[in-house]
């Protein structure tokens, strides 16, 4: 007889029925992944909770899940369960075609001229944070610090001041958007219906979230000032190809999308960069040579974007930290159609993955994969789909430049003004969507004389 959907990839040995290797999965998926890649190659099967979880692994197989079109593997099939955070019919929920249209839209937000305006908005966000929040000195939790401060400049780059009257209103926001993030817990990727207590919360923070954005798009429409030009306004003046422009519904739900895109990968990065920084000495005074050089000396201390672009050595530290950490440690996509790998079939129904975090620690792709050494991409790295911490293709992140922007000003503006005393790197909490150093991370400062 023939069996449905025939795959030739070595599947892991499934121990338990329908459960597969979930527990050694959840216990620590990273460990699963790359024990299995030792074992079977670049390309294998988990069986988990009834789904067959197909991963592929380094740049050659990499490829494979980059090159896919969205009719082959859909990520709106692999990452239902962020819907009810983000909204219907926005970001991942939307139609193929509206999904590239919205993200055309959300890229013409992020052009160079926004990105020139983005770093003194951050700068100026930056130090009021440092002159009301820090004082002279004491101890911080990094990581929890370096959220509060990107939900800030984050959310006045996507909305402007508009943020800042409704942050002050209803004092509540980032408390609001706490309560919605909490929603997104990974373990829904498995069990979409699990009713989560955490859920009813979510839903409850989305509404009124929702109504704070509708009443700032509102805001927009009746006033008067011609100076605003954010990606709020890029959004409400897009227009898609049958000439009809977004409903205010999905300009809420891509705000939504986008703050939490780029508030947690940039604070878990920024986190990281400065612990490897201080951990690594040499690193550190080549970087303060450079914004000494180039802030203080050329420019007057102030920051702008093309003093930023000069600072090799600081935007090598920060790929090399998304290289060992990267905020995403798996990226998803359902097979629609079956593909072929190497004489492989992967079938119809399976998920196919790729690991960021195991993927950029292989030894036949980075030399000395676990250790901290940004001088290796004083080269440029060519191999397509060896870096991947941003994804690639058709999806590839359209958040890039503004992610290493956003860090490079921040750090800019810490590191003249404070001295840092921190510990060792932290290790990584891997239960959160997006994954980082596992907290608090206790940092002593103190502001530098002048
Ligand atoms: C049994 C809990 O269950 O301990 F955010 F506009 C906004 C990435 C989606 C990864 C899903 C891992 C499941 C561990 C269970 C936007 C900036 C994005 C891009 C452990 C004990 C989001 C789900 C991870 C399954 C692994 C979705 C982000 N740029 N941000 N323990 O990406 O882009 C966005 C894009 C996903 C996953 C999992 C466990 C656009 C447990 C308890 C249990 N995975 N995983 N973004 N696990 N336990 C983003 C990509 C998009």
């Amino acid at each position: 007889a023939f069996k449905k959907n025939p795959s030739n990839i070595p599947p892991i040995v499934e121990t338990i029925p329908f459960i597969g290797c979930f527990y050694q999965f959840a216990k620590n998926p990273l460990k699963l992944v790359r024990s299995s890649y030792d074992k079977l190659g670049e390309i294998f099967t988990l069986h988990l909770m009834g789904f067959k979880m197909t991963f592929v692994l380094g740049p050659e197989a990499q490829a494979l899940f980059f090159r896919g079109t969205d009719e082959e593997l859909s990520p709106k099939e692999a990452y239902r369960f962020v819907t009810p955070v983000f909204g219907k019919g926005v970001v991942y929920d939307s139609e193929t075609e509206i999904m590239y249209e919205q993200l055309r839209f959300v890229k013409n937000g992020l052009v160079l001229s926004q990105l020139k305006k983005a770093v003194g908005i951050i700068q100026e966000e930056t130090e009021k944070y440092f002159e009301n929040k820090w004082g002279d000195s004491g101890e911080i939790d990094l990581l929890y610090e370096m959220n509060k401060l990107t939900i800030l400049t984050a959310s006045r780059c996507l909305m402007g001041k508009s943020i800042n009257k409704s942050l002050g209103q209803s004092g509540q926001l980032a408390d609001l958007y706490h309560e919605l993030e909490e929603g997104l817990n990974p373990i829904s990727f498995f069990f979409p219906n699990l009713p989560l207590p955490s859920f009813k919360k979510r839903d409850a923070a989305r509404a009124k979230v929702a109504a704070i954005f509708h009443s700032i798009i509102q805001e927009r429409r009746r006033s008067t000032d011609d100076s605003v030009d954010d990606v709020l306004y890029t959004l409400m003046n897009s227009k898609y190809k049958d000439g009809s422009i977004l409903e205010d519904e999905q300009i809420v739900g891509l705000m939504i999308g986008l703050l939490f895109a780029g508030q947690h990968t940039s604070s878990i990065t920024l986190t990281y960069s400065i612990f490897y920084l201080l951990n690594n000495l040499e690193y550190f005074d080549e970087t303060q040579k450079d914004i000494s050089d180039i802030v203080t000396k050329e420019n007057q201390g102030e920051i702008n974007f093309d003093g930023l672009k000069r600072m090799n050595r600081l935007e090598t530290v920060i790929r090399e930290v998304l290289r060992l950490h990267p905020p995403l440690i798996f990226l998803m996509r359902k097979v629609m159609t079956p593909m072929e790998y190497k004489g492989k079939t992967i079938p119809a129904g399976h998920i196919l993955a790729v690991s960021p975090q195991v993927g950029m620690r292989l030894p036949t792709v980075y030399k000395n994969p676990d250790s901290f050494d940004p001088k290796r991409f004083d080269v440029e790295d060519k191999t397509p789909f060896s870096f991947i911490a941003f994804g690639g293709g058709k999806h590839g992140c359209p958040g890039e430049n503004f992610g290493i922007l956003q860090i490079k000003t921040i750090w800019t503006v810490l590191s003249t003004k404070y001295n840092l005393e921190v510990g060792p790197v932290p290790p990584t909490d891997f239960t959160s969507l997006v994954a980082g150093p596992k907290g608090p991370c206790m940092v002593k400062y103190s502001k530098k004389q002048k």
